[in-house]
């Protein structure tokens, strides 16, 4: 497993207010929020950036997101909706080259983003 932030953060070595995890998966609130919800989905495997994931990591890419919209629906978000966003190097604003996908919800979000 490639050393990045994210991945000290599945091996405990960095806490982490922790959501959900499976497998393959851990999801965790990000330290600055952006809305009332705001949980970071990633693949315990590390993929620096959404350029890199490969067509092998196609299955895994739509757990990602299929793992955020269960949370969603568990917490009663998805009536009112969510924000899904993967940020991909810097114009994109990346700052964690771990891929994740950023959930979103408890507030109205406004488009296009800034
Ligand atoms: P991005 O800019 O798309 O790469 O998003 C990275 C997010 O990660 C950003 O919203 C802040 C969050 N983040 C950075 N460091 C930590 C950390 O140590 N713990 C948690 N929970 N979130 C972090």
């Amino acid at each position: 497993m490639s050393d990045t932030l994210f991945s000290r953060i599945v091996r405990r070595e960095i806490p982490a207010d922790i959501v959900y995890e499976d497998e393959e998966i851990l999801a965790f609130r990000d330290i600055h929020p952006q809305a009332p919800v705001h949980v970071l989905f990633i693949p315990k495997r590390a993929i620096p950036t959404l350029d890199e994931a490969a067509p092998e990591d196609a299955l895994l890419l739509g757990k990602l997101m299929l793992a955020a919209a269960a949370y969603a629906r568990r917490e009663g978000l998805a009536e009112r909706g969510y924000r899904i966003v993967i940020n991909c190097r810097g114009d994109g604003g990346q700052s964690v080259y771990h891929l994740h996908l950023h959930l979103l919800a408890g507030r109205r979000l406004s488009w296009p983003p800034g």
